[in-house]
């Protein structure tokens, strides 16, 4: 039997209007949107672990500069999904919570090691590359508040992808070593970043629903190929090779076709398996626990002010 609130629920999405915390939405919808904004904040901050190595080791102050920039990027995007998923009735407490214990993921792409130098500008490239393409879409999501925060840390990210594409290039145009750096990197972050837009669709858990929720606009492989197709021409200006032996330009389906993905490797990765799941939550673990003192600081100002102060959110900052 079909509810008011259904219906009405039904009638926004079908006019392509965004749903908004106020509106009564299916408790199924709710608990989607909550784990993927909680996955995607989780992978924010998360994410900064891999770059935040070579803070201390960036080659010129430039880089530093903007590699600092970037990372300080990431922690705010994080926060700006913390806050979308809780008003969806979820605190930020109980959401690092379950990425502490396990209970939530964040994404595969960042369980790989940052090695070189070269990873940092391979990460921007085709990391925050990935990103984007995924992302792009979700700006249209019918969720409101993650929809609007799609469109802000979009903008962020096509500013991630070019400098770490420009630093690939300089690198890939400087001495022998720079270039087989590049190209090392280039070769290690790969695939991985096909892996980023999920399982193939045929075993997507969750496509289907999400789809006709309009959460997503476009399959898994739909934005995996989007992807192959824009970085290809892209690493031919770079000079750089992509490692795959069955890439080739496809005349009759005018995209590229491209090699089998190692989804035993994905599987290992999500089961926390992967090269650096274990460092990734035990670095965020004791970041949490170093940071107890500003959450018990805010909470004594709130109590004596009665408000919070300025730096509300200063929770779920530490890295
Ligand atoms: N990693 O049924 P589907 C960034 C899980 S931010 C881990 O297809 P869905 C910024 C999935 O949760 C990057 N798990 O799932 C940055 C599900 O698990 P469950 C993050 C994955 O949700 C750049 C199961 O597999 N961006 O990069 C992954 O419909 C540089 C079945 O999958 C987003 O999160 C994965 N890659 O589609 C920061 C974008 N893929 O619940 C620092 C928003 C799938 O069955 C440096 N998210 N799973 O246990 C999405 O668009 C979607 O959630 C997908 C997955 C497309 C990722």
């Amino acid at each position: 039997m079909t509810t008011i609130s259904e219906s009405r629920f039904d009638a926004l999405l079908a006019a392509d209007e965004r749903i908004e915390p106020r509106d009564e939405m299916p408790e199924a919808y709710r608990a989607t949107l909550i784990r993927q904004i909680a996955q995607h904040a989780h992978s924010e901050i998360i994410g900064m672990q891999p770059e935040g190595n070579w803070l201390t080791r960036a080659p010129s102050l430039r880089r530093k500069a903007i590699l600092l920039a970037k990372v300080q990027d990431e922690a705010g995007h994080g926060l700006y999904l913390y806050a979308a998923a809780e008003t969806l009735g979820v605190s930020r407490t109980e959401l690092l919570d379950a990425l502490h214990t396990g209970r939530q993921r964040y994404s595969s792409i960042f369980n790989y090691p940052t090695l070189t130098w070269a990873d940092v500008g391979a990460i921007g490239w085709l990391v925050d590359g990935a990103a984007i393409v995924n992302q792009i879409p979700l700006t249209r999501c019918s969720f409101g508040p993650y929809a609007r925060a799609m469109v802000r840390i979009c903008q962020e990210e096509s500013f991630h992808q070019r400098q770490g594409y420009e630093s690939l290039h300089t690198l890939a145009r400087g001495t022998e070593g720079q270039r087989a750096m590049a190209q090392d990197a280039v070769d290690r972050w790969w695939w991985p970043s096909l892996m980023m837009f999920g399982p193939p669709d045929a075993t997507s858990t969750h496509s289907s629903r999400s789809t006709e929720w309009k959460i997503k606009r476009h399959s898994n492989d739909e934005l995996r190929q989007r992807f192959v197709d824009l970085c290809v021409p892209q690493a031919e200006i770079l000079g750089l090779t992509l490692p795959d032996a069955d890439l080739r330009w496809n005349e009759q389906t005018g995209h590229y076709d491209y090699g089998e993905i190692d989804w035993a490797e994905f599987k290992a990765v999500l089961d926390g398996d992967g090269p650096c799941n274990r460092q990734r939550i035990e670095r965020r673990t004791q970041a949490h626990r170093d940071g107890q003192w500003v959450r018990d600081a805010a909470a004594a100002y709130q109590a004596k002010h009665g408000q919070t102060p300025a730096a509300r959110g200063t929770e779920g900052t530490d890295r």
